[in-house]
């Protein structure tokens, strides 16, 4: 059943501080509520075992997928190696609607597939390398769910991911107050706040897209507002210390193999790929992902309706 409640983000923040039950202990395997999905925890998220994606998957197991992305996050499916690119697309349209790419790379086989690769004949070279970020952060609903295959794994090109709850919840008290007040502005009259609560499951998050220069903005709408008082490349790095520090405990580096396919909750994490991946062919081999998006459904907000609080 969907629960509906309305919470303060103040509230949020202090029930996600006093509960980090949510972030995965090793365990052999994690049971659903119906059993139904075969799940085993990795660093950040699951591995779903058992599930063909190219067949057909029944409504009862979808329901039980839609499910599992909120609570984990980031789903791994391996071996989908005879995933078509359409068969892709069918699986993202469970989660929403489809966002459709920007611009298409001629080699791409679906219009809704952004197709990346090392060799610029096969697929866009350099997406996302200019730092952590969320998947279209910059629109006025940043997209939800991001689905990824691994048409053709490299020898290395790792994408790494982290949980924004937790680099939240491990930052000092006078970090995360910093954040609290901060929003940043794309172009005239996009303002998100830095940290609010996710729509889904109320945990916090944050809203960053460093593939821009956003101005920044202190206690936007009060009458203390200021702007850039801390320049967007200063909060770049500092969010960037955050997720990185302690020797990169918090992120989880995965290493692909062809027909790996990940579904990522887009706006509980931020990724990034490694700079390996943009080695050339001749040194790590090629390197074929697609990617497919799905439209959010919620402007980033303080305070909001969360649909279905964890
Ligand atoms: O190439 C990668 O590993 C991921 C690139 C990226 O940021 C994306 O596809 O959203
Ligand atoms: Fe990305």
């Amino acid at each position: 059943m969907e629960l509906l409640t309305t919470c303060t983000f103040r509230f949020l923040i202090c029930s996600a501080l006093s509960d980090s039950s949510h972030w995965t202990q090793p365990q052999m395997n994690v049971q659903t509520s119906s059993g139904l999905l075969d799940l085993r925890p990795i660093k950040l998220g699951v591995e779903v075992r058992g599930i063909n994606l190219s067949e057909p998957v029944s409504d009862e197991v979808i329901e039980e997928i839609r499910k599992a992305i909120h609570k984990h996050r980031l789903l791994l499916f391996r071996n989908q190696t005879e995933l078509t690119a359409s068969q892709h697309v069918e699986v993202a349209e469970w989660f929403g609607e489809i966002a459709e790419p920007i611009s298409n790379h001629p080699t791409t086989p679906n219009r809704a597939i952004l197709r990346l690769s090392n060799d610029w004949r096969e697929g866009y070279r350099g997406v996302g390398t200019k730092g952590w970020h969320v998947d279209f952060s910059e629109k006025k609903k940043p997209n939800s769910f991001s689905l990824y295959h691994m048409v053709a794994a490299a020898q290395k090109g790792n994408t790494d991911f982290v949980p924004l709850n937790e680099v939240i919840e491990s930052a000092s008290d006078e970090t995360r107050a910093n954040w609290n007040r901060l929003w940043t502005r794309i172009g005239k009259n996009n303002v998100y706040p830095l940290l609010y609560p996710h729509p889904v499951t109320g945990l916090p998050t944050l809203c960053i897209h460093f593939d821009q220069q956003p101005e920044t903005i202190y206690d936007y709408g009060t009458e203390n507002e200021q702007t850039n008082l801390m320049g967007s490349a200063q909060l770049k790095k500092e969010i960037a210390s955050e997720i990185e520090k302690d020797d990169r405990r918090l992120i989880y580096s995965h290493k692909w193999e062809t027909g790996d396919f990940i579904i990522t909750d887009n706006l509980a994490l931020a990724h990034h790929p490694s700079k390996e991946s943009q080695l050339e062919p001749a040194q790590i081999g090629l390197r074929v992902l697609h990617r497919v998006t799905v439209e959010g459904t919620s402007v980033p907000s303080k305070t909001r309706t969360v649909t279905n609080p964890l």
